[in-house]
């Protein structure tokens, strides 16, 4: 059956600096701005990281419970807050994400090397993440930066159960110096990993930067879904950076109309994900 497409759009990140990326939306008014903008194109969850006042990436809890109670207020998106942050978070603080009461949360499925530095994330912190998420009803995004985190997936939810509202989404993020490549070959090898994971698995992927386009079109073509955004793409075209999160959602809904999947409502994204 042919579904609509589910598009995330992740604004910020943590690994660009607003002095090299001017358009990077890192204050509240500019993250609300970019939210209501990319809803009325097509997106329906917003995937979040914060700045502090410096645009510094931070973990504040009250600038993040501050952040959801404004999103709500502002716009229907589904709130998918990262528990990821920075590489230099500690694990204390990504914990206490989930104290801000998202509508989701992102839960990444194993350490990564991430360019110079190391995205640590060990096998007994993802069952506490996964496990506290269950306690507060908070729905994961399962984050899979190589094919051995969906691995880590089955077992996790063999020995711990699923998720929050039962159903089961990853996101593939492809391209990370380190992780698996950006390319169809490997969206499909991960994309059949899918059958060892419970019935109605669904996914999105995202290509980091100049696999975004290439991975766009082999997740359309497989049945899944799209994340994109500056915090994985700042480069529209070669020698043309992009010039707002807007664009590349408009890109996004673009494609997927094209592919005859078009997006997917809020209403119909909480369906799909249980919430
Ligand atoms: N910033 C990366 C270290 C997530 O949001 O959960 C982790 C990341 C994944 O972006
Ligand atoms: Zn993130």
């Amino acid at each position: 059956m042919t579904t609509g497409t589910l598009i995330t759009v992740a604004p910020t990140g943590a690994e660009s600096a607003k002095a090299e990326v001017p358009a990077l939306p890192v204050t509240l008014d500019e993250l609300l701005r970019t939210a209501k903008e990319c809803e009325a194109l097509g997106a329906a969850v917003i995937h979040v990281h914060i700045r502090d006042d410096a645009a510094r990436p931070t973990l504040d809890p009250a600038r993040l419970a501050e952040t959801v109670a404004a999103l709500r207020e502002t716009t229907d998106l589904i709130v998918q807050l990262s528990s990821g942050g920075a590489v230099t978070d500690p694990e204390s603080a990504r914990l206490a994400v989930l104290d801000a009461r998202p509508d989701m949360a992102s839960c990444t499925m194993g350490t990564v090397n991430f360019g110079e530095d190391v995205f640590l994330n060990r096998w007994e912190f993802i069952v506490d993440l996964h496990g506290r998420m269950q306690d507060r009803g908070i729905v994961p995004e399962y984050e899979i930066f190589d094919l051995g985190h969906l691995s880590a997936l089955q077992r996790l939810l063999g020995r711990y159960g699923l998720p929050a509202g039962g159903h089961v989404h990853v996101d593939f993020v492809m391209g990370v110096p380190g992780g698996m490549p950006g390319t169809t070959e490997t969206l499909v090898a991960a994309h059949r990993m899918l059958r060892d994971l419970p019935e109605g698995t669904t996914f999105s992927a995202t290509g980091i930067g100049r696999s975004t386009i290439p991975v766009m079109l082999a997740a359309l073509s497989t049945g899944g879904h799209l994340r994109v955004g500056m915090e994985d793409t700042v480069t529209y075209a070669k020698g043309r950076p992009v010039e707002s999160n807007m664009q590349l959602v408009a890109r996004a809904v673009g494609f997927a109309q094209l592919a005859q999947r078009p997006p997917l409502t809020t209403t119909e994204a909480r369906e799909l994900l249980g919430l």
